[in-house]
């Protein structure tokens, strides 16, 4: 349990990817992203994290131009038209610098700015960076994960990359670490991570987690995805009470309401 009074952010997740349901194309998923963001932002969520490319297991790649054309523009409208802090969701050097120069203000990397020219791009864009720990690719990753101890190799992965970011140039304080719940993890190793979450404080760097909807949460339920508000919600719950910064979520009102009673207990503010 922390002790220093602290508030839980909450960051609502919008995906621009083509919804099979959906004819209507580019148009469709730009005004549909909005749709959401308005929601979101009405709900009180801090970010919203725009992302174009899935990273679930088995999710197709998808090229950098067709990248561009589905983050950039909803980046831009979100921040011309929205009080919300915007995160870009990409491990794409070219699609980082342009969301920053179109007013993203985080980096989301669940790659942690391993593919070619991301951490050029992050230096010189002068905005947060997030650097997630994930065990092999997307694709590929919940094959046959494998630590001996995923707390210590997840930390000592997470302060390599802290180093690497520094010595490119990056000043520390720009960074939030992420321990990568459900990347290349089996649930026994998500809820290691998550018992043991203080233990990424001694890298004394702001933690966003994602847990939302996860199959963590559906293997214990053992619900569906569309039924996982609830598992959701305690999983935001501990972490917030574990002192995570920001959780990356779905339901943000729902989120929303949960974190103020967290801050509520925690700092005696109401
Ligand atoms: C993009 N994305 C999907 N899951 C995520 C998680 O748990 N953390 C972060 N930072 N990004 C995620």
């Amino acid at each position: 349990m922390r002790s220093k009074q602290t508030v839980t952010e909450v960051m609502g997740i919008i995906n621009v990817t083509p919804d099979s349901f959906s004819d209507g194309g580019q148009h469709a998923e730009f005004e549909s992203a909005l749709r959401r963001c308005q929601a979101m932002v009405a709900a009180g969520v801090d970010w919203v994290d725009i992302g174009g490319e899935s990273t679930r297991p088995g999710a197709a790649a998808v090229s950098e131009a067709e990248e561009l054309e589905r983050v950039v523009p909803v980046i831009e409208a979100i921040s011309q038209r929205f009080e919300v802090k915007v995160s870009v969701d990409t491990s794409k050097a070219l699609v980082m610098r342009e969301a920053l120069s179109v007013g993203a203000q985080m980096i989301n990397d669940v790659r942690a700015l391993r593919e070619e020219g991301a951490m050029q791009a992050a230096v010189e864009g002068k905005a947060l960076v997030c650097l997630m720990h994930m065990q092999g690719q997307p694709r590929t990753m919940q094959a046959a994960p494998d630590y001996d101890d995923v707390v210590c190799e997840v930390k000592d992965f997470l302060i390599q990359r802290i180093e690497a970011c520094v010595m490119a140039g990056m000043d520390r304080s720009r960074l939030l670490l992420d321990p990568g719940f459900g990347f290349g993890k089996t649930v026994r190793h998500n809820y290691q991570l998550l018992q043991r979450l203080q233990a990424f404080h001694e890298l004394d760097l702001p933690l966003l987690v994602g847990l939302s909807r996860k199959s963590m949460i559906g293997q214990v339920t053992e619900r569906t995805v569309d039924k996982r508000l609830a598992g959701s919600i305690a999983a935001a719950t501990i972490a917030a009470m574990k002192g995570a910064q920001i959780v990356r979520v779905h339901d943000a009102a729902e989120t929303v309401d949960a974190m103020k009673v967290v801050h509520a207990t925690l700092n005696g503010e109401f």
